[in-house]
């Protein structure tokens, strides 16, 4: 397959005006005309050549006359006038056998389509690039009484609808829906005093679940006008919730498509993080109007430019909307233990990919989580102030422009009147940059020594220094009070010094603060300091890292034959777990343990050769420990944090509930699964209902509750995939693979179902001691399975396939069953040119 470059990218040779579509809708064979104006770039002149993928086409004329175009390896090319002209055309499409949910498909008796990122070559012939923009007006012709496109609907008759949308766009934000379709809806009005029609639209039965959509939906639409000035700009803003789709949801202008699992949520059958989940999913592709659809991206090397501003924004909306500190903490873990992975592995790969074979393979942590990083760190860099005069000053300069990242440093160059050319290295160089620190003390001088590394990655050695924002504090080590303001350090060097003087004692140190650079401190010459900040830090990332950083030595210690952590690790967790002064969330944050599979890796950092089963069997250990040493405050504490009352999602009761849930999974290690049983038979609601079966089976007392959870759930599609990862996730060591594999031989394992598929594969694979099963059973079910999707789903058999990314961590016989997978893998025909690359990536 070909590989594309950044430095490849050339204008397009043709620019578009309008587009006009007519689709006559049918499963088997849906016709699609075109009707496009095009007109020879003046700046680019070149060849007229269309996208065009599994497309069937019936005719084809330019101004009128028939033309006979060449088929080539990704659409057609043809000779066309040096003057605009109007290329019409007519193709056949068959929504109902595409299951690889891009294009235009049926989900459950709904038509939707899924454009981003070459979705729509598959629709019709198209110059399918994001620099090429225009309005488009589209008529549906179908019996399905409801029919939306993107934009604002022009008219409706019986059997047809029709929309346009005037804000030029590139063809990944077109969308078409139909279906028998019912919405739950609302109005906003804009601050300039618009009326907004907003709607959720979903199958019959499922409209009670839209109002928690509808209500994030009309919170993000106020914050974005108040903390970005940004208002909407159509007079209809439609959400619709697909069963079968591939991601979380699609930001198409005006019409949002979601992953049903994004959208629908209810008390009883959604979580608090579902909640969470859904109000920051809806607030994230709400805020791409303005960052991605009002400006696009010239091309897909640049999608961080929409993808980490809009993470970006959606984190700061969560922290608004609940609490900032814990929202902090959750992003760190999930940034360090995907995306310091994926830098840490054969997946590497700048924030600004330099080149592709398939783009839908760089959807990924690194483009939008340290994408969003970057921008949390140019936040602090130039201040708050001047980050919102920048985003003012990129809003009206690149409104309806295909942008760069080059833009984008430009306008904060230009607010402040400052170089960010070391800056930008961190869009270009992969790898998370270590820093070591050492200190000295010495005649009342102390010194700071940071040492800046950034590790080699595919492709790229001998980096450059990155410029980090390091805030950082000093702390009195007897009264244990901080030592003056906190400090923002620039570092733009490999080796810095910071120094301070007159101290009458060695001072205790607090370092990136915040967590504002996405970096790993090697503290291994402070780890002393950390019982300290649990009992004196003033900043509650470093509270919480501090603790996070004993339990994570305490496991490794116990993974690898030693001890575990000593009584003054546990007298501290139990002063802060019943300390009333913090957040309950915070204190449920303070008790979690990190993934075995962040164990793993911590032991491959440092030297060793990680054994899954001994993480596992220490983590079953120290959670034992943990209830043991609190057992005589288990039960009260546990009781104090039940919510009564109605149900709310909001973040106080979610806090209490997931401190009670975490006591529960304790002490169900210590009363054998009553409390917990007791939890499932009476919750009303299910954050409650799936931790206690969660906590029973965890102790292997889980099979009456699971049996009750299937009848009663059973015909709840969302609520039955928790069915399905919980016992996959929970599942012992040496029965993982067996109870995924009895999964899948289910009659409702639809496997074509993502959300499905992922449910069970993706609780199996986060269940690292059954997944690196010894006998390599877990490897060859995986592979059986990628090899089984491919032909079907390529995007999502090569997001499973990064499960194998950790592989040169493993022992030598691991890594040889590992190998024979990814090679068994490769070695078959037709694998998609997605899996293909993955495996090839993580092979090397
Ligand atoms: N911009 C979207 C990214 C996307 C996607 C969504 C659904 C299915 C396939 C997809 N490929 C790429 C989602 C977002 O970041 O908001
Ligand atoms: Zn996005």
């Amino acid at each position: 397959p070909q590989r594309i470059h950044l430095s490849d990218y050339t204008p397009p040779a043709y620019l578009v005006d309008e587009v006009h579509l007519t689709f006559v809708l049918d499963p088997t064979s849906t016709r699609v005309k075109s009707r496009i104006a095009f007109r020879p770039n003046p700046d680019a002149p070149g060849t007229f050549a269309l996208h065009g993928e599994h497309l069937d086409l019936i005719s084809a004329s330019i101004d009128g006359e028939p033309v006979d175009p060449a088929f080539t390896e990704d659409g057609l090319t043809l000779s066309v006038p040096e003057a605009p002209f109007i290329w019409e055309a007519e193709v056949e499409i068959s929504p109902e056998t595409n299951k690889a949910l891009e294009g235009l498909y049926l989900s459950n008796g709904m038509y939707c389509t899924q454009c981003e990122a070459q979705g729509f070559r598959r629709i019709t012939y198209y110059p399918d690039r994001p620099d090429v923009m225009a309005t488009f007006t589209v008529r549906i012709e179908s019996d399905l009484p409801v029919l939306l496109s993107n934009g604002n609907l022009t008219g409706r008759g019986d059997g047809w609808s029709e929309w346009h949308d005037p804000w030029p766009k590139p063809a990944y934000l077109f969308a078409l829906v139909a279906g028998d379709l019912l919405d739950v809806h609302d109005t906003f009005t804009t601050a300039s005093g618009r009326e907004v029609q907003l709607a959720v639209w979903v199958r019959k039965g499922d409209e009670h679940k839209c109002g928690w959509a509808l209500n994030s939906l009309k919170k993000s639409m106020a914050w974005d006008e108040e903390v970005y000035g940004r208002e909407y700009d159509l007079d209809i803003f439609n959400i619709v919730a697909v069963d079968d789709f591939n991601m979380g949801a699609m930001e198409n202008k005006g019409l949002n498509i979601f992953n049903a699992s994004a959208v629908l949520a209810s008390p009883d059958t959604s979580t608090d993080a579902d909640f969470e989940r859904i109000e920051a999913i809806v607030a994230h592709e709400y805020f791409h109007n303005w960052t991605g659809n009002r400006i696009t991206c010239r091309d897909w090397f640049q999608l961080c430019l929409k993808e980490g501003l809009t993470v970006f924004r959606d984190q700061q909306f969560t922290s608004d909307m609940r609490s900032a500190p814990v929202k902090r903490i959750e992003d760190a873990i999930l940034l360090r233990s995907r995306q310091f992975r994926e830098d840490a592995g054969p997946l590497a790969h700048p924030v600004r990919p330099e080149s592709f074979v398939e783009i839908n393979n760089f959807y990924t942590v690194t483009v939008y989580e340290k994408g969003a990083e970057l921008i949390g760190m140019l936040k602090r860099l130039v201040g708050d102030d001047a980050y919102y005069r920048a985003l003012d000053l990129y809003f009206d300069r690149h409104d309806g422009d295909a942008a760069t990242i080059e833009d984008w440093i430009k306008v904060f160059e230009d607010t402040i009147d400052g170089d960010l050319s070391q800056f930008m290295l961190w869009y270009s160089q992969a790898g998370t940059p270590r820093l070591t620190v050492t200190e000295t003390f010495e005649d009342g001088t102390h010194e700071i020594i940071l040492e800046q590394t950034i590790p080699n990655t595919p492709g790229q050695t001998n980096k450059h220094p990155h410029h980090i924002p390091l805030a950082f504090a000093l702390f009195d080590p007897t009264t244990g009070a901080q030592l003056g303001e906190e400090v923002l350090a620039d570092l733009t060097e490999a080796r810095t010094v910071l120094r301070h003087e007159g101290l009458e004692r060695k001072p205790v140190l607090s370092l990136n603060r915040g967590f504002a650079a996405p970096i790993i401190l090697d503290t291994t010459s402070l780890a002393d300091n950390r019982l300290f900040a649990l009992a004196n830090e003033t900043d509650s990332f470093n509270r919480w890292e501090a603790a996070r950083s004993l339990t994570r030595d305490g496991l490794i210690s116990l993974a690898t034959g030693e001890g575990g952590p000593d009584d003054p690790y546990f007298d501290a967790l139990a002063g802060l777990v019943q300390d009333d002064t913090l957040d309950p969330a915070y204190r449920a944050l303070i008790l979690g343990q990190p993934s075995q599979d962040d164990i793993a890796q911590a032991i491959f950092e440092a030297g060793g050769t990680p054994d899954p089963l001994l993480i596992y069997r220490a983590t079953e250990a120290l959670r034992l420990r943990v209830a043991q040493r609190l057992q005589d405050i288990l039960p009260a504490l546990y009781a104090k944090m039940q919510v009564h009352g109605v149900y709310s999602p909001e973040a106080s009761d979610t806090g209490k509930r997931a401190l009670a849930n975490r006591l529960l999974g304790l002490l169900s290690r210590l009363d054998g699964g009553t409390a917990a049983q007791i939890q499932f038979d009476r919750a009303d609601n299910m954050t409650n209902q799936i931790a206690a079966l969660h906590a029973l089976l965890s102790i292997d007392r889980g099979q009456t509750a699971l049996a009750a959870f299937e009848a009663q759930w059973r015909d709840d599609r969302l609520v039955m995939n928790k069915w399905f990862s919980a016992q996959t996730g929970t599942a012992a060591p040496e029965a993982a693979v067996a109870t995924a594999r009895t999964l899948t031989e289910r009659e409702d394992f639809d496997w074509t179902n993502p959300n499905r598929f992922r449910a069970v594969m993706g609780g199996l694979i986060a269940n690292s001691a059954g997944f690196h099963a010894e006998d390599g059973a877990g490897y060859t079910f995986l592979a059986d399975w990628l090899l089984k999707v491919d032909a079907k789903n390529p995007q999502l058999a090569a997001r499973m396939s990064a499960a194998f990314e950790t592989w040169k961590r493993y022992d030598a016989d691991r890594q040889d069953l590992i190998k024979t997978q990814l090679d068994r893998i490769l070695a078959k025909d037709s694998l998609s040119r997605d899996l293909t690359e993955m495996i090839s990536r993580i092979r090397n």
